[in-house]
């Protein structure tokens, strides 16, 4: 195992990342902004180094700053979290050439995902199922554009290479608007990504948003943890997830899940990746990969009773993972609340001084958090300060004990989406379960 490993990344993920470390007898490393300084994970680390100004793109997206703290500090592995370098290819292999280990899959791996064009074709060979649409990149061709559309049937959708969760897309309803809708959605995507590459897909209209959760080693054996269902969202950002997907039949769920562990072993895949699909009519679409531990991993370690980051830092150690799939058993039903500050009808960051602070407790809450009284939230990043995570024997007692947790709940000073968690929690829809990807977005337009 390693003796030292440095945390690229801020917040809570640095937290939780850091107490796994803790917990196998790892030294850990901190890295911070400016603006961190005073931060609790910076303060709880072994060793902290400053990599520069307040804005990310000066500091937690500075590789060679990154580069470097890890060869101060004599760091032997590097940890990416979730969001900023997590899934860039160019970080991981630079890492990997100043000779650190990047905890994720290899580069290539990175890159292969991070191209969606290269990871559909990857799954169609992996006999996972996606969505139909363009084989491969859309043609130049104005002719075979229109005839691809046609054989899909209208509403299309329009998606760059170089997108992914929900940036470079468009909806297309008729045929008399695809010519220009692909040439506008081409000039973007190479303004954001650099690549004008796109691809098209039938438009599903009413999906819910499924992942499974795999976990590999580098002795190509790979499992799956389940899934989890983050459908509640609102402008691509996950509001509410739980594990697993409600009123979804189990042979589906294995069924998906063993093409995933398939689809990993192909690829040579190592450590903790999340397949993204929509699910619609009692079938399962892949759309996308995601190469890092994500934010709502904890719901699968509720269910599953194992620790992501620990099986993270095992395999990047060259460890076996040690879990044969029929070992894995599934206990009860999760639910996490990401509780942002945020104007709670604006839904514009709320940074500043937290003046009172009281977390729930009790039988089945977690708090993932590194916010504590007194302490301010910069401006400069996510608005996100915790993650409130209930379990139950079922879903009726993971909601209870959320509704008992948050109301317990005290965040003073800035303004926070408490109170929609409060009324989601009692929504007859998502009590129900399996409510879709635009629930969410029509009842706050609904004004409820
Ligand atoms: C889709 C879709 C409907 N049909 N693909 C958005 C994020 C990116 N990961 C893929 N996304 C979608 N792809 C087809 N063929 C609808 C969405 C989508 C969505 C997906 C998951 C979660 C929230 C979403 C919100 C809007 C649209």
């Amino acid at each position: 195992m390693f003796n030292k490993v440095l945390i690229a990344n801020r917040g809570e993920i640095a937290l939780r990342v850091q107490r796994a470390c803790r917990e196998l007898g790892i030294k850990t490393v901190a890295v911070f902004s400016e603006a961190d300084a005073d931060a609790k994970y910076v303060r709880l680390a072994d060793e902290a180094v400053c990599i520069g100004p307040a804005n990310s793109t000066d500091s937690y997206l500075n590789i060679p700053a990154i580069i470097s703290a890890a060869e101060v500090t004599n760091a032997e592995a590097i940890h990416p979290g979730y969001g900023f370098l997590s899934e860039n290819a160019d970080f991981a292999e630079r890492a990997e050439e100043s000779g650190y280990v990047f905890i994720g899959p290899k580069p290539e791996t990175i890159r292969l995902m991070g191209d969606k064009v290269s990871a559909k074709k990857e799954m169609i060979d992996a006999k996972v199922p996606v969505v139909r649409g363009s084989e491969g990149v859309l043609p130049d061709n104005q002719k075979n554009i229109l005839s691809i559309a046609d054989q899909l049937g209208y509403p299309v959708l329009l998606k760059a290479a170089g997108g992914g969760g929900g940036r470079g897309m468009r909806v297309v309803t008729r045929e008399k608007d695809l010519i220009s809708a692909v040439s506008l959605t081409r000039q973007e995507a190479q303004g954001a990504f650099g690549n004008g590459n796109l691809y098209m897909e039938k438009y599903l209209g009413n999906p819910r948003h499924i992942e499974v959760q795999v976990m590999a080693d580098s002795d190509n054996n790979a499992v799956f943890l389940g899934d989890r269902d983050c459908s509640m969202q609102r402008r691509h950002q996950k509001v509410l997830e739980e594990a697993m997907a409600p009123l979804i039949p189990a042979p589906l769920k294995a069924m998906i899940g063993e093409k995933c562990v398939a689809a990993c072993k192909r690829m040579g895949y190592v450590g903790a990746g999340t397949f993204e699909f929509l699910y619609e009519n009692e079938q399962f679409y892949f759309i996308e990969m995601n190469t890092r531990l994500q934010v709502e991993h904890p719901v699968t370690e509720m269910i599953t009773g194992g620790d992501l980051v620990k099986y993270q830092l095992k395999v990047a150690a060259g460890e076996i993972l040690g879990i044969n799939q029929k070992d894995i058993k599934y206990r009860g039903h999760a639910l996490e609340c990401r509780i942002n500050a945020e104007n709670p009808r604006s839904f514009r960051p709320s940074p500043g001084q937290i003046t009172e602070w009281h977390v729930p407790g009790g039988p089945g809450i977690r708090v993932d958090s590194h916010v504590y009284s007194s302490c301010v939230i910069p401006p400069y990043y996510d608005s996100m300060i915790a993650k409130v995570i209930s379990h139950g024997s079922d879903r009726g007692e993971a909601i209870s004990r959320m509704k008992v947790a948050l109301s317990e709940m005290i965040v003073e000073g800035i303004e926070t989406n408490l109170d929609l968690h409060r009324s989601l929690l009692e929504d007859d829809a998502f009590v129900a379960g399996g409510t879709n990807i635009h629930y969410l977005e029509k009842k706050l337009a609904a004004g409820q």
